[in-house]
């Protein structure tokens, strides 16, 4: 069988960029062994002293896991050490780190992260993901800085995403198309599995937590009655899938065809999810993908961001699901919406 490994197929991509000199390809190598490392804890989560809780909460309020803090040291790790990388931005933590080494100081790229996307769902063995952005350096030389980092989605050099599901899957963008590569364990490899990866146009499932049914906006209300009328033509009622961890779930909607949506909720006013290390690259995989990304009203790749741990209402997923999601939004548009 012949097989092609994420490092062979970077390099072979590598040409896609004429005056590419290999640093983003060794970005994303070192990122794919990070995640290797990340997926054999993650694997033996039940048996190592690795489950459970620090008993600290991050930036975010939310209790930090011991995996959580697990995986942002084997990334953080591995991005120093490939030296590519001049600054990282992380969910885990409040402040960007400067990397300011001797091979560091002056690369090229700023890479954003939520090192383990979803990890309630540890303790439950659902599947859980690593998210990442890349961005080059809009600062001139030495250490990242935090303006590095308040660029558009539309300004992502690379972005993607690690599974940590039944099998391993890393699935990424370089702006020209969408590859899944799956994790062989026999040979330690991330391999091509799913290449030039297309979301249906339209699909049967929607993806949002409607135990916020109450503090939603009207027109995602409406919206998901739309999801549930009985209607053969366009194969309603359709699926309620929302498994709690982000990129399983948009995994599954990438593959099969649907809509995830986390708008706005009383005790989310802006949204959950944050707009520089999930939603953006998220986005750009799925308009890569042919897909498309809005708050409800505009593309979240061209939302400005202000500040690290920004949030965002989402409507992610198949293309003809989100103009039908937004055109309800536009229709029941509340005041100051
Ligand atoms: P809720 C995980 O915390 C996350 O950021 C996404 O991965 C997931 O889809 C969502 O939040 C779950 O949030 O409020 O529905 O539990």
């Amino acid at each position: 069988m012949n097989v092609k490994t994420l490092g062979q197929f970077i390099i072979e991509k590598q040409n896609d960029f004429p005056f590419a000199k290999g640093e983003l390809s060794r970005l994303l190598r070192d990122i794919g062994i990070a995640a290797k490392i990340v997926n054999r804890e993650v694997n033996k989560a039940g048996l190592a002293e690795i489950l459970g809780e620090t008993g600290e909460t991050n930036v975010q309020g939310e209790k930090v896991k011991k995996l959580d803090v697990f995986a942002n040291d084997q990334f953080i790790a591995a991005l120093k050490a490939g030296g590519e990388c001049c600054a990282i931005a992380s969910e885990e933590n409040e402040e960007i780190i400067p990397i300011d080494s001797d091979i560091s100081r002056n690369a090229k790229y700023v890479v954003a992260m939520d090192p383990l996307d979803g990890s309630s769902n540890i303790d439950v063995n659902v599947s859980v993901g690593t998210i990442f952005s890349i961005y080059r350096r809009t600062t001139l030389n030495g250490a990242g800085q935090l303006e590095d980092f308040l660029q558009r989605g539309t300004e992502q050099v690379a972005a993607g995403y690690v599974i940590y599901g039944s099998s391993a899957m890393l699935v990424y963008t370089t702006g020209k198309g969408v590859n899944g590569f799956t994790l062989d364990p026999s040979i330690g490899e991330f391999c091509l599995s799913h290449p030039n990866m297309r979301i249906p146009q339209s699909g049967n499932v929607y993806s949002i937590n409607e135990g916020n049914y109450l503090h939603f906006p009207d027109g995602v209300k409406k919206y998901i009655k739309y999801c549930q009328e009985e209607d053969k033509a366009t194969n309603r009622p359709y699926s309620s899938r929302y498994i709690g961890s982000g990129v399983a779930d948009i995994h599954r909607n990438l593959i099969v065809g649907g809509v995830y949506i986390y708008p706005t909720t009383t005790k989310s006013p802006k949204g959950k999810l944050r707009l520089l290390y999930e939603c953006n690259p998220l986005a750009f995989i799925v308009e890569q993908a042919g897909g498309k990304a809005t708050d409800g009203y505009k593309r979240i790749m061209e939302k400005d961001i202000k500040e690290l741990h920004q949030r965002t209402p989402l409507f992610l997923g198949s293309s003809d699901m989100v103009d039908k999601a937004m055109e309800f939004m536009a229709k029941y548009a509340e005041v100051g919406a």
